[in-house]
Order: structure tokens, then sequence, then C-alpha cells
């Protein structure tokens, strides 16, 4: 069977306004050390990480007749180090999942139009079991930093990963980046808040961006007080990366966005799912929202502002709150004035 040549599929990839991208032959199963030592580290409620790891070890478990897989970057616009209250870049505008699958959708599509083919695909945005930096790495698309994300000497660490399982003979591209650039810097380690980044792993359960998106529970008082002002993920070791001085613009104004912290803080329940539709953020619940708005505060001393977030009473805000030390307010009591901090 012929190659797709490398110039059909940038060119289906540039229509979609994707233009970093690599294509491998599905490699073997992958060494699966990585992923127990991540296991081993503890993934708190990210249990699921564990229970597929057969699929997340085998790149092609999703789609076993694939020949090829597409990789692709897609550029975010970098984070602005601010004042006050903070959250990761990449969630900034409308939500990346949602528009990247659907491109890597129709890059397959325009590959079957072009080639006069049938060829199936499995489009791959985070959320499928794939091993999605090991892949971008083996693919050329750049070195895994201390800071344990995919990094590009041209264009840095601010972009998201998507992939393309196919059945496509796709000629191999190799990205022509894989060498470790690390060198001895050491500088994301040592910004890291919480101290989450050791012998290039991230500590799951020691990380910002786990405790304010993906945990379910309390966060506890040692790492939160190091929280800096950050309410939904973390970018501290991107910012600090000196590779991404140089990041350039982000490729789709949809990822653009900024969020008005006094809007923020007036959101009510009933506005929550409107305020955030189609962003990533929608997916925390309102009542963790509320405990990231109170520990991200707490944590940046605006200890007079948390009053309002805790007179809700919400069991988890509750929660949190005692975790901190900050005096709760009996629910008869909820229209006092705002809470001094223990
Ligand atoms: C779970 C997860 C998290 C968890 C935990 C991650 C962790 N402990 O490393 C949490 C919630 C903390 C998280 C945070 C973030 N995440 Co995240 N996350 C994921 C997710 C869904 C799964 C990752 C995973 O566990 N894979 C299983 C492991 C085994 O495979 P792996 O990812 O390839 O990584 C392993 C190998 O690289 C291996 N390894 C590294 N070097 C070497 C060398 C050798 C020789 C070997 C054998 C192995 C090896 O070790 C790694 C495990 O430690 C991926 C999407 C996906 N499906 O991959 C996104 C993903 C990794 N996250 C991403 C992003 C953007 C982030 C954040 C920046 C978001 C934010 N701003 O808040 C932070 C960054 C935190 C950080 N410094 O790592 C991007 C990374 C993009 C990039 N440029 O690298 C991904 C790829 C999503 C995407 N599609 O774009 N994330
Ligand atoms: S995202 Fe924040 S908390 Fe997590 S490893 Fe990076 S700097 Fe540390
Ligand atoms: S900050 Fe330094 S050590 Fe960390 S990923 Fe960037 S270059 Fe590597």
């Amino acid at each position: 069977m012929q190659t797709v040549p490398h110039a059909t599929v940038a060119a289906a990839c540039r229509e979609q306004g994707l233009s970093h991208l690599a294509s491998l032959v599905p490699p073997g199963p992958l060494d699966p050390a990585g992923l127990e030592r991540m296991l081993a580290d503890g993934v708190g409620d990210l249990a699921w990480l564990g229970e597929d790891r057969h699929l997340r070890l085998d790149p092609c478990g999703l789609l076993p007749s694939a020949r090829a897989i597409l990789c692709v970057a897609w550029h975010y616009p970098a984070a602005q180090p601010a004042p006050g209250l903070r959250r990761a870049a990449y969630a900034a505008g409308k939500d990346y999942h949602v528009l990247l699958r659907p491109k890597l959708g129709r890059v397959g599509a325009a590959l079957n139009a072009r080639c006069g083919q049938t060829w199936r695909h499995r489009a791959c945005v985070d959320s499928a079991p794939l091993a999605e930096r090991t892949l971008s790495r083996l693919a050329g698309l750049g070195w895994l930093g201390r800071n344990a994300l995919l990094i590009s000497p041209e264009s840095g660490s601010y972009r998201l990963l998507g992939f393309l399982l196919t059945e496509a003979p796709l000629e191999v591209q190799h990205g022509g980046h894989g060498e470790d650039r690390c060198g001895s810097c050491t500088r994301c380690e040592d910004l890291c808040p919480t101290r989450a980044l050791v012998g290039r792993r991230c500590l799951t359960e020691r990380c910002i961006s786990y405790l304010t998106i993906e945990h379910r529970g309390v966060i506890a008082r040692e790492l939160a007080e190091r929280f800096a002002g950050w309410w939904f993920g973390c970018d501290l070791c991107q910012e600090a990366c000196p590779w991404n001085r140089f990041a350039p613009p982000g490729e789709d104004v949809r990822l653009a966005g900024r969020d008005d912290e006094a809007a923020l803080l007036a959101l009510t329940a009933e506005r929550f799912d409107t305020h955030f539709a189609g962003r990533a953020v929608r997916r925390l619940s309102w009542e963790r929202f509320r405990r990231n708005l109170l520990v991200a505060l707490w944590s940046v001393g605006r200890h007079a502002e948390v009053g309002a977030i805790l007179a809700e009473g919400l069991p988890l805000v509750r929660a949190q709150a005692a975790e901190l030390g900050i005096a709760v307010p009996q629910l008869a009591e909820t229209t006092a004035r705002p809470q001094d901090p223990a």
C-alpha cells in the first residue's frame, strides 16, 4: 500500500489550523516504568490512570488496525504572570478538547477524501487512555522537561497535544526534536511552590493543578498555604521555563480569554454553568469552585474576603475552612460580617 505523503497530511492539518505535527508508525507496547512510578507515587482521585493501564501502554489499543499515529501540538496563549487570583492559561478560552478533537476528525476525513479511501481513524485529545507526552516525544515534537511537560526548543511548552490513530499509512515524519535541553537548569523544580517536581516527574497529589481541578475532597493545609492565589490549574513550572520566553501566540483566538476577578467572586450557583459554558472550568462543580476560591484567597492573605463563601454553608467549603483553621460560622449566622481567620 502506498504511503500518504507528509505534504498531503500537512495540507490537511493546515486547513484545520494545525501546523506543528509529526507522524510515526505505532510503536510496540511502551515501557511501563513511567506509569508504574506515577502510580506508586500516588494518583489520588485519578485511580483510573491505573485501571486501563494495558490501553495506556499500548498506543494502538484503541484502534488495533492503525498503521500510523499523527501527533499534533497546538499552541495556546502563554500565561501572563499577574497579581491576584490566577488560573491556568490553557483554560482561558473555549475547552480545547471540544475544539481539537473535531479538527483531528476532519483531518482524517480529508485524508480519506484526498486518497479515495475509507480508512478508519480515532481522534484522541487528553481524555483517551493514551500516553500522550511519551508518544509526542517519540514522534520528535520535543523532550520531556524537568517540569514533566513536552517542550519544543522552538516554541516551548504552552502546547496542547492531540492524536489521530489511523489506518492510513502515513509517511513517517519525525518532528526533529527530542534531545534533552534542560541541561543543568532546575528552575521549574525550584519554583514549584508545593515541591511537586522531583526526578523529572510530577507528584500528582502535590500538584496544584491536580488539587484544584481533579481532587474532590479537602486540600491539606500544608499544600493550600502554598497556592499563591491559583484557583484552577497552575502554570508556575511553565512560567519558570526559559524555553517559554519566546512562546508564540496562541494558534486560535478561541483559546484566549480573561476572567474578571470581581465577576468570579460575585458569581452565583445559578449562573455558574452559564458563566463557564463551553470552558474547561465548567467541569468543576460549584462546590469545588467555591472551595478553590476559598483556598486561593486565603493563600494570598485575603482573609476578610472568604466570609461570603463560607456563609453559603457548602459542606466541602466548611470542611476546607476547618482544615485551614478558619472559624466557620453557624449557619444561622450566615449573614454575619466576613470571618476573621483563626
Ligand atoms: C493525569 C494528567 C495530569 C495530572 C498528573 C500528571 C503527572 N503526574 O504527571 C495532573 C492533574 C497533575 C496534570 C497537570 C497538568 N497537566 Co496534565 N495530563 C494528564 C493526562 C490526562 C494523563 C497523563 C498520564 O498520566 N499519562 C500516563 C503516563 C504514563 O504517560 P505520559 O503522560 O506519557 O508520561 C510519562 C512518561 O513521560 C514517563 N517518562 C518521562 N520521561 C521518561 C523517560 C523514560 C526513559 C521512560 C521510560 C518514561 C518516561 O513518565 C511520565 C509519567 O511520570 C494527560 C493526557 C494524556 N492522556 O496523556 C494530560 C497532559 C499531560 N497534561 C497536560 C497539561 C497541559 C497539564 C498542565 C500544564 C495543566 C495546568 N496548567 O494546570 C499541568 C502540568 C503539571 C505538570 N507539571 O506535569 C498536557 C501536557 C502538554 C505538554 N506540553 O506536555 C497533556 C498531555 C494533555 C494534553 N492533551 O495536552 N495532568
Ligand atoms: S503545575 Fe504548579 S504545582 Fe504542579 S508541578 Fe507545576 S508548578 Fe508545581
Ligand atoms: S525550567 Fe529548566 S529544568 Fe525546568 S523544564 Fe524548563 S529548562 Fe527544563
